[in-house]
């Protein structure tokens, strides 16, 4: 049997071998660094979080009038907090709305199903855990769906991926389904870098906490230390980068892979992509579905979006 385990130590033992070494984003969540996650949203120079809070606290009524039906299940992937959910379901009728939350992580599903249910009394919660599309598919049903997916989480993945990630979603919703996006809008360095670079190095702690993961959970010997976080911001390019850079000529060893690995000094392992938005980028990547861009919400400052696509 595969355990998560030993696809993680694959996982690290392609990324750091290859020429150009690399580790995915995805391992950032640990108990650990969800918590460092969390702290990141709350940072004044982390925009994303507080820019889509302002367009769901101010059009969230509106927002909902355009996603409501006689009955409507509102199915949101990697739900997070959910205190940004929370300004758009407080719109919904709660006799024929449910809120599914859709999570790995049994505690996320948890933790949302109890806040959302005080938050919202007599709304029907019922979160399920699992792989996004498995889930989704088990989920066919009469009522209307309406697919959320906020916080710009589409970003972490290339064009590509976000594109087979899309049509995945359009070949599991039915005619009428919906499907509500939030993504970050692209904008100067001056704004964007210091989300991912903040002065508090919160965002540091996230990106270096994957060395303390490796060496919980595949016996690794990093030096914290001796590593740091580099971000990067191409405004051109529109996409934010998160690398970790040796300062130094080191060696590590993970157990688990019985082998060492070579640092040059200054040598970087990328592990991170912020995308960033604007209409052309998106419509490519809808492009060959049949989602349709039926409307778009921004914040006062134009940071980031809100798209409602209908199938
Ligand atoms: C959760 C993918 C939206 O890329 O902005 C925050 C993760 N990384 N700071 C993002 C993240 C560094 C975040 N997303």
């Amino acid at each position: 049997m595969i355990t998560e385990k030993t696809l993680f130590a694959q996982h690290v033992e392609k990324g750091l071998s290859a020429p150009s070494k690399f580790l995915s984003s995805m391992y950032f969540y640990d108990k650990k660094g969800e918590a460092l996650f969390r702290e990141i949203m709350n940072l004044e120079e982390y925009y994303l979080t507080n820019s889509e809070m302002e367009i769901l606290m101010f059009q969230g009524h509106e927002i909902a009038q355009l996603l409501k039906d006689e009955e409507v299940e509102i199915i949101e992937l990697g739900a997070g907090d959910g205190i940004k959910t929370k300004e758009l379901l407080r719109h919904f009728d709660k006799k024929n709305t449910v809120y599914r939350p859709i999570d790995i992580s049994e505690q996320a599903i948890i933790d949302i199903s109890k806040k959302m249910s005080e938050w919202i009394p007599n709304l029907q919660v019922k979160g399920v855990c699992g792989d996004y599309f498995k889930m989704l598919d088990q989920l066919k049903s009469d009522a209307k769906k309406v697919i959320l997916f906020l916080g710009s989480n589409l970003g972490n993945m290339s064009d590509d991926q976000a594109k087979g990630f899309i049509h995945q979603l359009n070949n599991v919703m039915q005619k009428g389904d919906q499907l509500m996006l939030g993504l970050d809008l692209i904008k100067s360095k001056d704004i964007v870098l210091p989300a991912y670079s903040d002065s508090k190095g919160i965002t540091a702690e996230f990106n270096l906490n994957l060395l303390d993961r490796i060496n919980k959970e595949l016996g690794g010997n990093f030096d914290r230390t001796q590593f740091e976080h580099v971000a990067t911001y191409s405004e051109h390019e529109g996409i934010a980068k998160s690398y970790i850079k040796s300062k130094v000529d080191q060696t590590v060893t993970i157990e688990e892979n019985e082998k060492s690995y070579h640092f040059k000094k200054d040598e970087l392992i990328h592990t991170e992509i912020s995308r960033k938005y604007d209409l052309d980028i998106i419509r490519n990547i809808i492009e060959g579905t049949s989602l349709h861009l039926d409307y778009q919400f921004t914040d006062n400052k134009q940071y980031f979006t809100d798209l409602v696509l209908t199938k």
